[in-house]
């Protein structure tokens, strides 16, 4: 019997890609400062000339799918990250921007046989992202986590 499991020990080992989308930036800043300082506490290089982490800055969380799938084409990154923000109170159209976001990315990840972590806070208000972003925990900690697991365990399966 043979058991997989991703590794939390060293992300230095990793190539990570983080796409982050503007729109809600007062929550995407917080999601991507909660997931940096995760990647680097857990060794991987997030300086200005790191080779492990680039990151890519998009419209709004529509854009997420879009961009991945650029980014994918041009290197080969174990795990990429999607972050974003759609909030019910300030929007029309959330449940079209949700759906077509995480379809999209999930769309995506599978075509190009890469995780991508699905880091999109949806909440019914501002206070509600305040909270997931910062003001009690940040779960940009969690998404970083989450990739990290990912990224490995799927290493460990090829
Ligand atoms: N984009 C978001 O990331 N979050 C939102 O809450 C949101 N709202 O409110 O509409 C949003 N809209 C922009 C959208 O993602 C696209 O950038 C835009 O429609 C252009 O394609």
């Amino acid at each position: 019997m043979a058991i997989f499991e991703g590794s939390f020990t060293n992300a230095s080992t990793l190539k990570v890609g983080i796409i982050v989308a503007r729109f809600n930036d007062l929550i995407t800043n917080q999601l991507l400062s909660g997931c940096l300082d995760c990647l680097k506490r857990h060794g991987l290089d997030i300086t200005e000339t790191s080779n492990e982490l680039d990151i890519v800055w998009v419209p709004g969380s529509f854009e997420l799918p879009i961009a991945a799938k650029n980014l994918l084409k041009k290197t080969k990154y174990d795990v990429v990250i999607a972050l974003g923000a759609v909030i019910r109170g300030e929007t029309s159209h959330y449940d079209v921007v949700i759906s077509e976001a995480s379809k999209g990315i999930s769309q995506v990840s599978y075509d190009n046989n890469v995780p991508i972590i699905l880091g999109v806070l949806t909440t019914d208000s501002m206070q509600q992202a305040l909270e997931r972003a910062g003001i009690k925990n940040n779960l940009g900690w969690n998404y970083a986590l989450q990739a990290i697991e990912m990224g490995s365990l799927i290493k460990k399966l090829n």
